[in-house]
């Protein structure tokens, strides 16, 4: 007999790669076991932050039921394991066929949210989309941040040149349609959030959130105001008329960025805080007031974020959000909304977004950077036709618990001849696949946030290597996205000479160039991954720095305010909310007296449809509901005849949905709010926790045929439903 003894307990600095906080992480190791995951107090940026979902990673590296290798479906419908080699050649090898028969468009890819958390995925996956030239792409930039991504294109150049808040140098802090306390922030990297509002209070400033929820952030905020869904353009146009009508415009220094700012007026004539007072659910004098405090407070910056994006209005809001920032003299001031300048900077090496230069086949939808918006997907698959998609391979999302009108896509998914995904679980989604590949988690790869650095509240740079050497057997994202590119081209009869360099290069070798190519040096020396290497707790690169015009992307380096493109959208806003009551009806679908609209919330144990499976993260919740409850007002609660708990039935134009009433006092009259990513309880997924705690999907209420025209972004706030006790 062998005794195998334990090797020694190690310490490991790394990366949470769950959010977008960035959050170091100490994980102590032995053998290839997780012991403990912490946070690390030596990062600079995150110093010491973690919130509850950092011990996730380790329920997911453990979780028997993640898939390790990958997996084919048997004529039976069961799943035999598969070698690597097959696995990739059949994918290949099926896809072009597909194509041959088909042609190009009749393979799409749907690529899900862990990908921007994944440096491997976003340098090495676009061989693999380029390989397919396909126009069929989708991914959940449509489902969330889209309209900042054209919003930034149009104005400074690059889709990705979001400017973020300075939190830590500002004054005042308005929050519409964000609650980082749950979130832990979006579009704006912050570890700690709860600490860094406080000291905007403590150092004499204010937090103000507007919100159909008192959300957890609403409940330490200075001011909380309720509004009603996707009315929020209307709210900027008012605030914006009235910094007009006020004298409160300060925009002097970014007249030179963009010399026809103060042409706005003419386009927020109309708008007075008493045209939209009804509408919003927000009286004139609170509107008045918002914006005087706003204008008082010295360095303030006015954020908006998910609950402004995924509405009707949701391009032409972000776009009048940045506006109400330019016009405060907020933007690119400290304090203010200002951009991070990355160590590794991906910008001037990417797409800075095409804009509507082609449309999706059946409804017409533009396409962005690319990419056409997920509503669509389910249609182009369930159309006849020429350019119908036959096959569709998955990255790591989840479409059908998170896309809207999720029925439908999961009976669109039975229509197709191929589904390949790459995702380590079944689930609701990738259960319908033919092959899974599976890739390694988080802490078995190398990682740098080439995303998220860029939009961090402080410029910082940090390389976390792969805590556990690679085994033989487990492939990481971008060895499975490069595998497939470099079959399909062999199979298209292209050259295959670059995947050569790129195998050796890796993801990293991409860093390290973008490293030694940057602005920063750490005492005298050039940033480099071997430097990195020597500093595993990262390096702070100082607080955000004003950067324009540097920060444009136009060759005339000037800011392009974009009227007539966005400013076009008044018209249908002028349609759905002045014109008669039938055309608001009409515009929103089934909206009448007796309808709710519905809305969306997170919660700090939940990551989009996949932590389910962590008994950590849904335990301690209600009959087995979860947190997947309907929150609504008691006032709506008697109305209805309904009782705290009693479950009722929730109706849209799509589906219905059954699930407990959830009575507070926390959200708005008329409102009802359900959370995403739950309705685990699809025959097929195997993710057995996660099934104790199903829950429904909202998505299955939320609608395919309503979108924010300008951007063809989802709405999923402000959907009319109707509830009934069960
Ligand atoms: N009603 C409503 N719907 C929403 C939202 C809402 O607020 N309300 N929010 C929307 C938003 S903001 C987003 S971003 C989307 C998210 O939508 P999706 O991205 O479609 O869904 P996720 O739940 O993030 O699914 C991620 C999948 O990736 C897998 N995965 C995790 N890590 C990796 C990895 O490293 N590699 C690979 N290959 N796979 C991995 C997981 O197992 C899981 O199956 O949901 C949207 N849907
Ligand atoms: N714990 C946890 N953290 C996450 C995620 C998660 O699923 N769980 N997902 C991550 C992802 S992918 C993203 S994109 C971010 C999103 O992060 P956030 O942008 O902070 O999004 P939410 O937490 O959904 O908060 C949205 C808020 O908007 C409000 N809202 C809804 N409709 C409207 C409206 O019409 N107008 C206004 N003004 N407000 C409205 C909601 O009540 C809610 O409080 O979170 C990320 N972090
Ligand atoms: S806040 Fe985000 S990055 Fe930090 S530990 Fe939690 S999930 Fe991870
Ligand atoms: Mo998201």
């Amino acid at each position: 007999m062998t005794l195998i003894m334990p090797t020694e307990k190690q310490k490991h600095y790394s990366t949470c790669t769950l959010c977008e906080a960035m959050c170091g992480i100490e994980v102590t190791t032995q053998d290839r076991n997780i012991l403990s995951i912490v946070g690390d107090k030596a990062n600079p940026f995150s110093e010491g932050h973690v919130c509850p979902k950092a011990m996730a990673l380790k329920d997911l590296y453990e979780d028997p039921e993640r898939i390790r290798t990958p997996i084919e479906k048997t004529a039976e419908g069961g799943w035999q394991e598969v070698s690597w080699d097959y696995a990739l050649d059949k994918v290949a090898t099926n896809l072009f066929d597909i194509q041959q028969k088909h042609g190009v468009e009749s393979v799409a890819t749907y690529l899900g949210n862990p990908n921007a958390h994944n440096m491997g995925s976003i340098l090495f996956g676009p061989y693999f989309y380029r390989s397919l030239k396909s126009h069929n792409r989708y991914s959940a930039t449509s489902v969330d941040q889209l309209p900042h991504h054209i919003v930034s294109r149009q104005l400074f150049g690059h889709q990705s040149q979001i400017p973020i808040p300075d939190i830590d140098h500002t004054q005042h802090f308005m929050i519409i349609g964000g609650n980082p306390l749950a979130s832990n922030g979006s579009i704006m990297t912050v570890p700690h959030i709860k600490r860094r509002l406080k000291a905007i209070q403590a150092r004499g400033g204010k937090v103000v959130v507007i919100d159909p929820k008192k959300s957890e952030t609403a409940d330490m905020s200075s001011e909380h105001h309720f509004i009603k869904p996707g009315t929020d353009a209307l709210l900027m146009l008012a605030m914006i008329h009235t910094l007009f009508d006020k004298q409160l415009i300060a925009a002097d220094a970014l007249l030179g960025f963009a010399a026809d700012l103060l042409s706005v007026e003419k386009y927020v004539v109309d708008y007075p805080p008493k045209r939209v007072a009804n509408l919003t659910g927000m009286s004139e004098s609170q509107i008045i007031a918002l914006v005087e405090s706003f204008c008082a407070a010295g360095p303030a910056v006015c954020y908006g974020r998910m609950g402004a994006s995924v509405q009707a209005f949701g391009t032409l809001t972000q776009y009048l959000i940045m506006l109400f920032n330019m016009l405060t003299g907020n933007l690119d001031r400290q304090g203010g909304m200002m951009f991070t300048q990355p160590a590794a900077d991906l910008l001037p090496h990417s797409g800075r977004g095409s804009i509507a230069n082609f449309f999706t086949r059946v409804r017409n939808l533009p396409a962005f950077a690319g990419e056409f918006p997920v509503s669509a997907l389910a249609e182009e698959m369930l159309t006849d036709g020429e350019g119908q998609i036959k096959a569709i391979v998955i990255g790591a999302g989840n479409p059908i618990l998170t896309t809207p009108n999720g029925q439908q896509l999961d009976k669109a998914f039975e229509n197709l001849d191929f589904v390949v995904a790459v995702d380590f679980y079944i689930t609701e989604t990738s259960r319908h696949a033919d092959i899974i590949l599976p890739p390694v988690t988080a802490l078995e790869r190398d990682h740098y946030d080439i995303v998220f650095h860029n939009f961090a509240v402080r410029n910082s740079t940090k390389f976390s290597p792969a805590i556990f050497p690679p085994a033989e057997t487990t492939k990481t994202d971008w060895q499975i996205y490069l595998g497939l590119a470099e079959r399909l081209d062999k199979l298209n009869g292209l050259p295959t000479d670059k995947y050569q360099t790129l195998w050796q290069k890796e993801p990293k070798g991409v860093v390290d160039d973008l490293l030694k190519s940057g602005r920063y040096r750490h005492e005298g020396e050039v940033l480099s991954i071997d430097l990195l290497l020597k500093k595993p707790h990262g390096i702070d690169l100082g607080p955000l720095q004003p950067d324009l015009p540097e920060a444009i992307y136009h060759n005339d380096k000037k800011i392009d305010l974009s009227f007539d493109y966005f400013m076009a959208d008044l018209t249908r806003l002028d349609k759905h909310f002045f014109a008669s009551e039938f055309s608001i009806s009409e515009a929103s679908g089934l909206a009448t007296d007796e309808s709710l609209q519905l809305i969306g919330r997170r919660h700090l144990k939940t990551n989009n449809s996949w932590l389910h499976n962590s008994q950590r993260m849904v335990k301690g919740t209600n009959n087995g509901w979860s947190r997947c409850t309907a929150q609504i007002h008691p006032d709506d609660a008697s109305k209805h005849n309904i009782q705290d708990q009693q479950l009722i039935t929730v109706t849209s134009r799509v589906g219905k949905v059954t699930l407990p009433a959830e009575i507070t006092e926390k959200i708005m009259p008329g409102v009802i709010s359900i959370p995403h990513g739950w309705g685990h309880n699809k025959k097929g997924s195997q993710w057995h926790t996660a099934e104790q705690h199903a829950g429904v999907s909202v998505n299955d209420l939320t609608d395919e045929m309503v979108i924010d025209e300008l951007s063809g972004n989802a709405v999923l706030n402000g959907v009319p439903v109707t509830i009934e006790a069960a």
